[in-house]
């Protein structure tokens, strides 16, 4: 009587085993479709998450100071994430004390904000858009990507920026 009874409570346990791993494992797969996670290097898990643009002034996130006749180096990375692959409209703008200027393929800098660039999200980083020296002035560079491509500076749109003080 004993181990029927037994082997009744191992068939339910086994049941209610079962219908967690199948409600999990559907939940799991909703998941996944949205966010992936990755096992990183020290054990613990990483989410992706969307695209993320960054753009630094001589390395740095925080804003810097120069003087006139030191060189800027302006550069530009992307953590695209779940992302990659989306098309987007990719903008490098600079707003400057004569207004903003936008970098464009493959014409360069132009004036205005305008789409530097239609291309699906992929990830990098340490890509230099621009080099050299700035009048005295207050800047602020800009890198964004817009997954709505239609030349439109729209949303869903990430960007990021770095504000570079020039004095003499
Ligand atoms: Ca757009």
């Amino acid at each position: 009587m004993n181990i029927r009874k037994e082997i009744k409570h191992g068939w339910m346990i086994l049941l209610i085993i079962v219908m967690t791993f199948v409600g999990t494992s559907g939940s799991v797969v909703a998941a996944v479709s949205n966010i992936e996670t990755v096992d990183d290097s020290t054990g613990s898990i990483a989410i992706i998450g969307t695209a993320s643009p960054d753009v630094k002034a001589n390395g740095q996130d925080s804003p810097i100071t120069v003087s006139s006749n030191s060189p800027v180096s302006i550069t530009i990375g992307l953590t695209s994430g779940i992302q990659t692959g989306a098309n987007a409209d990719w903008w490098f703008v600079v707003s400057t004390s004569a207004g903003f200027y936008s970098w464009v393929y493959p014409t360069g800098w132009t004036p205005g904000v305008v789409t530097g660039l239609q291309f699906p999200l992929f990830p990098f980083s340490g890509l230099e858009m621009f080099n050299g020296l700035l009048p005295v002035g207050d800047y602020a560079f800009y890198f964004g990507v817009d997954t709505t491509p239609d030349n439109v500076l729209n949303s869903p749109l990430l960007y990021d920026w770095v504000e570079v003080h020039v004095i003499n």
